[in-house]
């Protein structure tokens, strides 16, 4: 992107020339996302130079790396409309907790949950545990990633696999015919939400005594 030499075979000609404005477009979980924007000047560096771009999803007026968009649609949802000055995006800062609910403003953003629902946050719940295994049951949103770690002491985390379904063979019924052989599901480090829907998981459990967990989103 650094330089522009006409005439060459061995540059790109889309490439472009120094102190030409550009815009970028951003593939996440095979989105693209429209347009980029970035508190430095859109513009390319001298060759061979290196800027860091601290990219958002729109403009972010204030430079919290949260969206104005976002947060006028939070606004919104909770009910704070605009006044003759427009939105008053001050309402909604990345480290403040508007509804209070124990979750800040920005873990909501990157959660996907709503900043001015209280009863809406990222949780988790121990649905059910089985000999081996717990049942993980939280809301998810659709595309977010979602991972677990798991600690006996509540000191020292440790990355936990999940299943999707029960990863232990169901008990043998002498009185069936032909059971169906048993596939067990395969172990995955994360999770990528398919719907914006409850998602039951599965992870080990320490059977010796308790199993503490954590959900992580990205
Ligand atoms: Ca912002
Ligand atoms: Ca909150
Ligand atoms: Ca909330």
């Amino acid at each position: 992107m650094d330089m522009q030499r006409l005439g060459t075979q061995t540059y790109t000609g889309l490439a472009n020339a120094t102190g030409t404005a550009f815009t970028l477009g951003v593939v996440l979980h095979d989105i693209v996302y429209y347009p980029i924007e970035m508190s430095q000047p859109r513009a390319i560096g001298h060759p061979g130079e290196r800027i860091r771009l601290d990219l958002t999803l729109g403009i972010d007026s204030d430079g919290d790396g949260i969206p104005d968009a976002w947060e006028q649609s939070q606004l919104y949802a909770g009910g704070i409309m605009p006044d003759a000055n427009g939105w008053n995006l001050a309402l909604i800062d990345r480290d403040d907790d508007l509804d209070g609910d124990g979750v800040s403003n920005w873990q909501e953003y990157i959660a996907g949950t709503f900043a001015t629902d209280p009863t809406d946050n990222l949780a988790l719940q121990v649905a059910a545990t089985t000999a081996t295994h717990a049942r993980l049951r939280f809301f998810g949103i659709y595309n977010k990633v979602y991972s677990l770690e798991s600690s006996t002491d509540l000191q020292i985390w440790t990355p936990a696999d999940v299943f999707l379904s029960n990863p232990e063979p169901p008990p043998v019924d002498p009185e069936a015919f032909t059971p169906p052989p048993f596939v067990p599901p395969v172990a995955q480090t994360s999770h990528r939400a398919v719907a914006t829907d409850f998602v039951d998981l599965y992870a080990p459990a320490d059977t010796s005594g308790r199993t503490f967990y954590r959900l992580k989103v990205r």
